[in-house]
């Protein structure tokens, strides 16, 4: 299945400064990916220059605009439908910040050769973070510990957003399901792939921690994990 084609998704809210380079380095990547770039009309004008790339590449890059910010989540599962819309074969999520690697990618979308969901993972052998302080580290890990054993999912990172889909996983997951916006996000869609059968994969990856712009995300978007994994567990779903 060499001949994917595929969609790479990046949500973005006021990212000016990683959407150009971060396109570039996607685009020159082998496989002749697209990119579709989900902006919730930032104030910094990462939709105006999204819309350059798009008429400088021909149109390999696409925007979807959404009238204000919604969150994450929601961007995401945006870029999906669009993307099963589109017909694309496999489907990326990445974040814009560059704590994704874009040379993981090709790797990531191989592995769908043999796997229905491909998570970019910092915790198995050869993955990592980098620059994370301490109190980063512990919550990342206890969240990714806790998801997992309230869920029993047989996956090492669970809240990572990093994954390469088959475009027929997330048809079949039920995107009009899924309730979640902030962290918790990553958990559900796993957990909604691997109760739906899907054969889970996990590449290493080393995530690095932004090095320009701000981090959006907040204590009430970690808070909605806390809660909502439990509720996840116990099969209230909306
Ligand atoms: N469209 C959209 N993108 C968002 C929103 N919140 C965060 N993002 C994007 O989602 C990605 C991850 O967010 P980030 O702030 O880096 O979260 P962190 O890595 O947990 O600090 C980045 O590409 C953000 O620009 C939102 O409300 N709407
Ligand atoms: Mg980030």
């Amino acid at each position: 299945m060499s001949d994917r084609r595929t969609l790479v998704v990046i949500p973005t809210y006021n990212e000016s400064e990683n959407i150009r380079p971060l396109a570039t380095a996607v685009l020159a990547l082998p496989g002749g990916m697209e990119i579709l770039v989900v902006d919730d009309s930032s104030p910094d004008g990462t939709g105006d220059i999204a819309r350059d790339l798009s008429r400088e590449t021909s149109g390999r890059v696409h925007l979807l605009e959404r009238p204000g910010k919604a969150g994450l989540g929601t961007a995401y599962l945006a870029g999906f439908r669009w993307g099963l819309e589109q017909g694309y074969d496999a489907i990326v999520q990445m974040d814009a910040d560059f704590s994704h690697d874009p040379e993981r990618v090709p790797v990531m979308v191989a592995g769908l050769d043999r796997a229905d969901l491909v998570i970019g993972s910092r915790y198995v052998e050869g993955g990592g973070t980098v620059n994370w302080g301490l109190m980063r580290k512990v919550v990342s890990r206890g969240g990714s510990l806790y998801a997992r054993l309230l869920l029993a999912l047989p996956v090492s990172d669970v809240t990572g957003g990093f994954k390469a889909w088959r475009g027929e996983t997330l048809a079949r997951l039920g995107l009009d399901k899924v309730r979640s916006n902030g962290y918790c996000f990553q958990v559900e869609m796993t957990w909604r792939a691997f109760n739906t059968g899907a054969r889970i994969r996990e590449v290493p990856i080393v995530f690095i921690d932004r090095r320009v712009g701000l981090s959006k995300m907040s204590g009430s978007i970690f808070l909605e994990a806390v809660w909502r994994v439990p509720l996840l567990a116990l099969g209230v779903t909306s």
